[in-house]
């Protein structure tokens, strides 16, 4: 058994059985012989099946909400809008299976037909930070294509997910369409990756994770996804509006505590509003609310285990206490809270400015020229997003392009949408979810040529 831990508080409130080796096996055999029935449905019930899944999951909304408040640490607000993001992503990829259409190439000597087939048995590893949705974008478009799931979520937050594959079944998914194997990464999870009839790896996690299952994946090709780690910057031009900026910028990076693969954790400022900015942005940063979880107004909470905390601290511990311009006050009561931190004058080439540190802690740094801005947003290994504020049209496109990252949002701080692709250049990631993209991922192309 396996103790659930609520970040609020410290405390353990559930304790689960893990899945065994033998446990993906089992889930991995019912997940093979329900494919070919799954694939070969009728595209318009596989559709109905979809939507009506997206409709109990907006039933059970505020239910799953409140797991994910207990289990994952998240604020209701959030885990309100992740739910909905649930229903969304089923929605969107009920569309599919009625418009996965091939195409019809013209050849010499006969009609040549591009089709779309589904991948079989599909493995999704999922972590923490973002349960539900992030379960979702691997299930919803995978299922739509007409494969089957095992999915295995994160050690410390299986509650949700188990949930979603309940729910999956009320709506008339078949048995071994979509199940959920809570187990270890290094028992569980690297049995998906080396299962023979696992076809695709979908992950999301930490980088040393991602290519450790990449090597694995390359003994038999098989296909993989991932969505790894990010150190996203958001630059700020002197003709941006500051104050939207500013006020921005606190929830771009302490939003679920800084978990989150698109934290805008390092913050360029021109030089010229450096100070301007710095101080609107701190403001902003006092009036973070933090605290009760079920307070709609709560705007940050806990993270995730002790063992993150740690390694939050770790980061910030080696900054010179004169480089920390903001400490924010968490509560002390045995859970895992961090406290909102900005620090200023930290070195290109240090570790708090190129590693993803994965809490609610920010840098703060002036640039001199747009080349200058571009150059250091490119400094480091990662490339999943960022954002760039100014008022100039031809900037926003110039550095749009120079940037070296999957997503890039200008005025906003917003990442993903359901209906875009999502996903990062250089070490965070490979492939791309969401959107039309994630359909062309849980296919495979076949070609075929009919002599006439
Ligand atoms: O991630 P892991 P951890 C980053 C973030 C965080 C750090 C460590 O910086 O501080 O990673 O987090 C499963 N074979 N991100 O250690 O271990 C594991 O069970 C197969 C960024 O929790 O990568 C879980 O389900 N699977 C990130 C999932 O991988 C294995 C989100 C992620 O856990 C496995 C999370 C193995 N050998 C952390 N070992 C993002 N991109 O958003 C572990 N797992």
């Amino acid at each position: 058994m396996y103790d659930l831990i609520n970040p609020a508080t410290g405390e353990v409130f559930r304790s689960i059985e893990m899945t065994t080796a033998d446990g993906v096996d089992a889930a991995v055999a019912r997940a093979k012989a329900a494919f070919p029935a799954w694939r070969d449905l009728a595209p318009a019930d596989r559709a109905r099946l979809l939507r009506r899944f997206a409709d109990l999951v907006e039933e059970h909304r505020e239910e799953l909400a409140r797991t994910e408040v207990e289990n994952a640490g998240h604020t209701i607000g959030n885990a309100r809008w992740e739910a909905g993001n649930v229903r969304d992503v089923l929605t969107y990829y009920a569309a599919a299976p009625e418009r996965l259409f091939g195409r019809q190439i013209p050849v010499a000597g006969g009609l040549d037909l591009t089709i779309a087939e589904p991948l079989g048995v599909v493995g999704v590893i999922v972590p923490w930070n973002f349960p539900m949705p992030i379960a979702a974008w691997g299930f919803a478009p995978a299922l739509a294509a007409g494969n089957t799931v095992v999915l295995k979520p994160a050690e410390t937050t299986p509650l949700t997910a188990l949930r979603l594959a309940e729910l999956g079944l009320a709506a008339g998914l078949p048995e071994g369409v979509l199940q959920v194997v809570p187990g270890f990464g290094p028992e569980a999870g690297a049995r998906l990756v080396e299962h023979p009839d696992v076809r695709k790896i979908v992950f999301t996690g930490s980088s040393a994770v991602g290519r450790a299952i990449m090597a694995r994946c390359a003994d038999r090709v098989k296909r993989v996804t991932l969505e790894l780690g990010g150190k996203s910057p958001n630059i700020v031009f002197a003709d941006a509006d500051l104050d939207k900026a500013a006020a921005a910028a606190p929830y771009g990076v302490f939003d679920n505590a800084g978990q989150d693969c698109c934290a805008r954790t390092r913050i360029y400022v021109e030089a010229s509003v450096y100070d301007a900015f710095l101080e609107r942005f701190l403001d902003a940063c006092r009036g973070v609310v933090i605290g009760d979880l079920l307070d709609e107004k709560t705007e940050m909470g806990p993270l995730i285990s002790a063992a993150q905390k740690a390694r939050v601290a770790s980061f910030v511990d080696a900054v010179p206490e004169q480089d920390i311009a903001f400490r924010g006050e968490v509560p002390d009561n045995g859970g895992f809270w961090y406290p909102p931190t900005v620090v200023t004058g930290a070195a290109p080439d240090a570790a708090i400015q190129c590693e993803e540190v994965f809490g609610p802690v920010v840098t703060v740094t002036p640039f001199g020229s747009e080349a200058e801005a571009v150059a250091a947003a490119n400094g480091t290994e990662y490339g999943l997003s960022g954002s760039i504020w100014t008022r100039d049209l031809s900037r926003a496109l110039r550095v749009s392009k120079a940037v070296q990252s999957g997503n890039l949002s200008v005025n906003s701080n917003s990442s993903v949408r359901y209906s875009t692709p999502f996903g990062g250049f250089k070490q965070s990631g490979l492939g791309r979810e969401l959107g039309p993209d994630a359909l062309a991922a849980f296919t495979e192309t076949k070609n075929v040529f009919i002599a006439l």
